[in-house]
């Protein structure tokens, strides 16, 4: 199994997170978009020219990281952490939550990024509708961790490996200190061997951007 991926990429920290709680086995492709020469390659190998990527055993390739981690769930299915829960209510739940995630946060957020990155081109009113709708958003996840300890109840699943990279960044910006619940959360989240995994690879990408060593992402 290969996975082609960025470390400083959101989805692929996502599967990142699934494949370390899996403990399973991978070969590592790092896929340097911001890299033209990279870029065409990984293109005439993968048109759409996404990460993460993953290759199948057999060859098959797998987009979209909600598929990808469904997919190492059942593969791996007698190893590590189950992600995608057996009951049907719950597995259902947590595909919810996971697209909720990906799209009303993951996406808001990155949205978010590119209007800060050139101060000169923000839309100062687009900005504050993000703002907006991100606290909503962490509000609504809060609500949720009152009663339940990750977010589709007592273990990590799917949902949680889409919310943990992007707490990564709303740390910061969006002051979740001041959630009581997605405080304790982000808390237990950071005890996570397989977070520990990535944060260590973003860090030494992070290391590698600065030092000029790997190009901006
Ligand atoms: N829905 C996709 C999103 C994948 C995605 O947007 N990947 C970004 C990096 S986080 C990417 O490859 N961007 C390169 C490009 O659009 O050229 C997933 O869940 O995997």
């Amino acid at each position: 199994m290969e996975l082609f991926y960025h470390p400083l990429s959101r989805y692929s920290q996502k599967v990142l997170l699934a494949l370390y709680e899996k403990q399973a086995n991978f070969y590592p492709r790092v896929v340097e978009l911001s890299d033209p020469l990279s870029r065409q390659d990984f293109c005439q190998f993968y048109p759409p020219g996404k990460v993460p990527l993953l290759k199948s055993k057999k060859g098959v390739l797998l987009p979209e990281s909600s598929i990808i981690i469904e997919y190492i769930d059942n593969e791996f299915s007698k190893k590590g952490t189950r992600l995608l829960p057996i009951s049907p209510s719950l597995a259902l739940d947590t595909r919810l939550q996971d697209r909720l995630i990906d799209l009303e946060l993951s996406n808001v957020l990155f949205e978010y990024e590119q209007q800060k990155l050139n101060p000169e081109d923000t839309n100062h009113i687009k900005l504050k509708q993000l703002e907006k709708s991100i606290k909503r958003f962490l509000q609504y996840l809060d609500d949720i961790l009152e009663t339940s300890h990750w977010v589709c109840g007592d273990s990590l699943t799917l949902a949680d490996c889409a919310l943990i990279p992007c707490l990564l960044y709303a740390k910061d910006h969006f002051q979740i200190f001041k959630y009581d619940n997605l405080s304790r959360y982000w808390a237990q989240a950071q005890l996570r061997g397989a977070y520990l995994q990535v944060k260590e690879e973003i860090e030494l990408a992070e290391t590698e951007v600065l030092i000029g060593r790997r190009p901006i992402p």
